[in-house]
């Protein structure tokens, strides 16, 4: 066997001894769905996300990230361990964090299984080489790259798909300078099936292949800082992290493997947590809780808006309470939505909360979503 391909076989041998569920080679290579990516940033479909459009050059071109690169190593790590049981995920007074963010920070985790390939690389290799790793957060087309290495397809809800693991997995990669053997990308196995599509409650997809990440749950829950726009409120429904919508109906995830790995087991609380205590959660709380969690990502705040949203959304009036404390939150964010919230429930505990709170505010775009709030409850109780 040639030097090159015993490297590459030996290599996937290591990735899956580190503990990777799929491993593969891509070529350093134009990449097919280039002009889609350049159209998708021309319509302006990254949102505020600017660090994408920022980085566009280098994510088309490895060239630019590591010069002189022709292989990339794309690994796939699975998360999945379990499914929201029944009672919890239709008690409307618990919200749903997605299912990537139950566990350890996968960008952590990953990076150091990685660094520990490319170590294993570099004793191994004969000829010194170049090299990066990234997860997640590096200028690369992660995606693309996993599906020309024949980790799988890249499905109609944009996710990378394959047939053994379902979606419910992380991407990473070692782009090098080494030359190992490549792997041939796999087929579209979503045929004539649209059920991600149908299902999205955003209707984020303008086309099959293409999302819109402005209306994406996913974006608006945690890559968006500000308001939560007043359209997607409604639509949220008891998202508060992420979403999974377009994945728990896909077909190719019902039978597909759960990982057992100790870092991506659910920490205590994150399936399908309690909306109330959340709203009455501190910032020391909340880095106590979330450090070294994906949910730190949102920051407090961020956070706390989309509970707030969610407790709307129950339509129930017990969670006035839990609202009513947020109208005293430091955050004029979360105060913002709260009022949004009340005014959803409506009802007379409602509209006291509201009255209440709009004597002492002093932000304007607070004291506006009380009043839309008040006149939204009147015309509910006329509608009664
Ligand atoms: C920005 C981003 C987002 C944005 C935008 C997502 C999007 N679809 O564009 C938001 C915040 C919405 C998001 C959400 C999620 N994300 Co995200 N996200 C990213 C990030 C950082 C960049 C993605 C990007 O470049 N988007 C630009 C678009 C144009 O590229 P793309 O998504 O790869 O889409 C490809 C297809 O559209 C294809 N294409 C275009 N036209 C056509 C036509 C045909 C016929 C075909 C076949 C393909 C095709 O070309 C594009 C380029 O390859 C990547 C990490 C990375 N560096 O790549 C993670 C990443 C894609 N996200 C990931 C995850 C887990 C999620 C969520 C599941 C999290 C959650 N549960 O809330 C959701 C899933 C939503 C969804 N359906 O995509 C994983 C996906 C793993 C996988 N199995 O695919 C990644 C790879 C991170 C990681 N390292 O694991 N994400
Ligand atoms: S993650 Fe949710 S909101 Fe985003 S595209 Fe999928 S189903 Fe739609
Ligand atoms: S739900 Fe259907 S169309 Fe969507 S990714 Fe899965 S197989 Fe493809």
């Amino acid at each position: 066997m040639p030097a090159t391909e015993a490297l590459t076989d030996q290599l996937k041998r290591e990735a899956r001894a580190i503990g990777f569920d799929a491993v593969g080679i891509a070529r350093v290579q134009p990449y097919p769905h280039a002009d889609a990516f350049r159209a998708w940033l021309g319509r302006g479909m990254h949102g505020t996300m600017a660090y994408i459009p920022r980085s566009e050059e280098k994510r088309l071109d490895a060239d630019k990230v590591v010069p002189g690169a022709r292989s990339i190593v794309s690994v796939a790590k699975l998360y999945r361990t379990q499914d929201i049981p029944d009672d919890l995920r239709d008690d409307r007074e618990r919200g749903v964090i997605a299912r990537y963010a139950w566990g350890d920070d996968y960008h952590d985790v990953m990076k150091e299984q990685l660094n520990e390939l490319r170590a294993w690389l570099e004793e191994r290799s004969a000829a010194p080489f170049d090299s990066r790793v990234y997860v997640d957060s590096g200028p690369v087309l992660e995606r693309e790259v996993a599906m020309l290495a024949g980790l799988g397809w890249i499905g109609k809800n944009t996710m990378l798909m394959s047939r053994e693991l379902g979606s419910y997995f992380f991407l990473g990669e070692i782009i090098t300078t080494l030359g190992l053997v490549a792997d041939e990308p796999v087929t579209d196995h979503c045929g004539s099936c649209t059920k991600c599509l149908d299902a999205c409650p955003t209707d984020a997809f303008p086309e099959p292949y293409k999302l819109d990440a402005r209306k994406c749950l996913s974006y608006l829950t945690i890559e968006r800082k500000g308001e939560m726009p007043a359209g997607y409120r409604e639509l949220a429904g008891d998202n508060i992290f992420g979403c999974d919508i377009c994945q728990e109906v896909c077909p190719w995830n019902r039978k597909a493997p759960l990982t057992d790995d100790p870092e991506y087991q659910p920490r205590e609380g994150l399936v399908a947590p309690e909306l109330a205590p959340l709203m009455a959660m501190s910032d020391e709380a909340f880095r106590e809780r979330f450090r070294g969690s994906p949910l730190k990502r949102s920051k407090r705040r961020g956070l706390l808006r989309n509970v707030a949203v969610s407790l709307g959304n129950t339509c129930d009036p017990d969670a006035v309470p839990a609202l009513e404390a947020g109208m005293a939150d430091a955050e004029p964010l979360v105060r913002r939505h709260a009022a949004w919230a009340l005014g959803r429930i409506g009802g007379k505990g409602a509209e006291e909360a509201l009255r209440r709170a709009r004597t002492g505010e002093g932000d304007a775009d607070v004291l506006a979503e009380i009043d839309d709030a008040l006149t939204q409850g009147s015309q509910q109780e006329d509608d009664r």
